[in-house]
C-alpha cells in the first residue's frame, strides 16, 4: 500500500486530494492544525473522515523539526505540501507570518525529507500569483515571475527552494503552479465563494447586498477536483518538473457575479464606473452589488490566463468543467446549505 501525506488537509484542496487518494487504495495521513475547535468540515462533507486509512496528525508547518517527526513517524513516500497562509489580502497585514508558513514552511518539508529519506517524492503548492504583473499572456512555465503580494514573495521562494533542492540534492520535488480553482468546498473569504454564497443568501433573503472590491481583475478559474489529479500524475511521472495547471479561459470578477446571479434566475445591469459602479436587477431596479473599497489590496495582479498544454501532453491532464457549470455547481451547493442551515 502506497503511503502519502498531505500538509492541509483540512483545506480545500487537501480534503479533496486526500479523497482520491483514498479511492486509489492509499494510506493518506493527512495535518490539521491544533485550534480551538476543530475545523474538518470539508472532510465530512467528502464523507471521508472516518475512513480506515485516513489519519489525521496534529503539526505546524512553521516547526522544522516536527516535520522531521512526521516523515519518520508515518513512512510516507508521497508528500503534497498544500499547508500555507493561501489568503492574498491577509499577506499584505501579516507578511511575515505568511512568510514563515507559506515561503519557509515549504523549506522545513524539503530539509526533512533531505534528512529522513532523500527518495521521497515531494509536491509543492505553487501558484499563478508568482506571475503577478504579467510579462507574458499567457501565462506559462517559463514565463518570468513578478509576484505582487507577500504572500506571492513567500511561495517564489518555495517554489525556487523545490527547484533548487531538486538540483542541489536531487530530490524528486515537483512545483505545480496552479491557477485559481474553485469548488464548494472554497473558503467563504476568496471572491468566488463570497460570491456565491452571498447570491444564494439575497436569494432566499437573507442578505440585501453583495459588497466587493476589484470587479476589473481577470483570472483563470478551474475545478479544484480536476486540479487535485493533476498534482498526483505530477508525483507519478518518470522525473520532477515544473507544470502549469489552468483552463486558458479568463474572466472578470464582474462576470463571474453575473454567472452567479443567472444560476438564480437575476440578470444582472452593470451601472457607474470604477467605485461607483454598483449592480442592479434588471427587472426590479433593485441594487444587488456595490463596491467596498475595503476589499482592495495595495497591489493588484490584474490578469491571470494560464497555458496548461505541458500538463496535457507530459501528463495527459486536462481541465473538463466549464466556468457556467462550476458557478452553477457554487451556487446549487450555498443553496442547499443555506436552506439547510439558518445561521448559516
Ligand atoms: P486553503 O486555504 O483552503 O487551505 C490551506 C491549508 O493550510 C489549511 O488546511 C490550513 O489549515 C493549512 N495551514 C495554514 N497554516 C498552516 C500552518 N502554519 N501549519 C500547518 N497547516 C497550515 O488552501 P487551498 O486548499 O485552496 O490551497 C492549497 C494550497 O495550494 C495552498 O498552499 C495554496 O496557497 C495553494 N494554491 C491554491 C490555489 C487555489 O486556487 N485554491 C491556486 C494555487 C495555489 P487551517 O484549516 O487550520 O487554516
Ligand atoms: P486570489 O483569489 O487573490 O486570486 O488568490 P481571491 O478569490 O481572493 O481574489 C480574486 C480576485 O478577486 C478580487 N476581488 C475580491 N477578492 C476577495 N477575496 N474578496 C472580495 O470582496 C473581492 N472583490 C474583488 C481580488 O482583488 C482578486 O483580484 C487565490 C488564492 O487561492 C491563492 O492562494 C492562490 O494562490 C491564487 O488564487 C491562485
Amino acid at each position: 500500500m502506497k503511503t502519502a501525506l498531505i500538509t492541509g488537509i483540512s483545506g480545500q484542496d487537501g480534503a479533496y486530494l486526500a479523497q482520491l487518494l483514498l479511492e486509489k487504495g492509499y494510506r493518506v495521513y493527512g495535518t490539521y492544525r491544533r485550534t480551538s475547535s476543530v475545523n474538518f468540515w470539508r472532510i465530512e462533507e467528502l464523507g471521508i473522515q472516518n475512513h480506515p486509512n485516513l489519519e489525521l496528525v496534529e503539526f505546524d508547518l512553521t516547526d522544522g523539526g516536527s516535520a522531521i517527526r512526521l516523515l519518520q513517524t508515518t513512512g510516507a513516500t508521497e508528500v503534497y505540501n498544500l499547508a500555507a497562509q493561501s489568503f492574498v489580502g491577509v499577506s499584505f497585514d501579516q507578511p511575515a507570518t505568511t512568510a514563515a508558513i507559506t515561503g519557509v514552511g515549504a523549506l522545513h518539508m524539503l530539509e526533512a525529507i533531505r534528512i529522513v529519506n532523500p527518495k521521497i517524492r515531494f509536491y509543492q503548492a505553487s501558484t499563478s500569483e508568482m506571475f503577478g504583473k504579467v510579462q507574458a499572456v499567457p501565462q506559462k512555465e517559463d514565463t518570468p515571475f513578478y509576484p505582487r503580494s507577500p504572500y506571492g514573495v513567500a511561495k517564489l521562494y518555495a517554489h525556487w527552494i523545490t527547484v533548487n533542492y531538486r538540483e542541489s540534492y536531487g530530490i524528486f520535488g515537483s512545483s505545480g503552479i496552479l491557477f485559481n480553482h474553485e469548488s464548494p468546498l472554497r473558503g467563504r473569504e476568496f471572491v468566488t465563494r463570497k460570491i456565491t454564497d452571498s447570491v444564494a443568501k439575497i436569494k432566499l433573503g437573507k442578505l440585501d447586498v453583495l459588497e466587493l472590491g476589484n470587479l476589473d481583475a481577470k483570472r483563470d478559474w478551474g475545478f479544484a477536483k480536476e486540479y487535485v489529479e493533476g498534482m498526483w500524475r505530477m508525483l507519478q511521472a518518470d522525473e520532477p518538473d515544473t507544470f502549469v495547471l489552468a483552463t486558458n479561459r479568463t474572466e472578470t470578477v464582474r462576470d463571474f457575479v453575473t454567472l452567479a446571479f443567472a444560476a438564480v434566475g437575476i440578470d444582472i445591469d452593470w451601472k457607474g464606473s470604477e467605485e461607483n459602479e454598483t449592480g442592479t436587477c434588471r427587472k426590479t431596479g433593485k441594487l444587488m452589488v456595490k463596491i467596498n473599497p475595503k476589499f482592495y489590496r495595495p497591489a493588484e495582479v490584474e490578469l491571470l490566463i494560464g497555458d496548461p498544454a505541458k500538463a496535457y501532453e507530459k501528463l495527459g491532464w486536462k481541465p473538463e468543467t466549464t466556468l457556467e457549470n462550476l458557478c452553477k455547481m457554487m451556487v446549487e451547493a450555498d443553496l442547499r446549505r443555506n436552506e439547510r442551515d439558518a445561521s448559516f
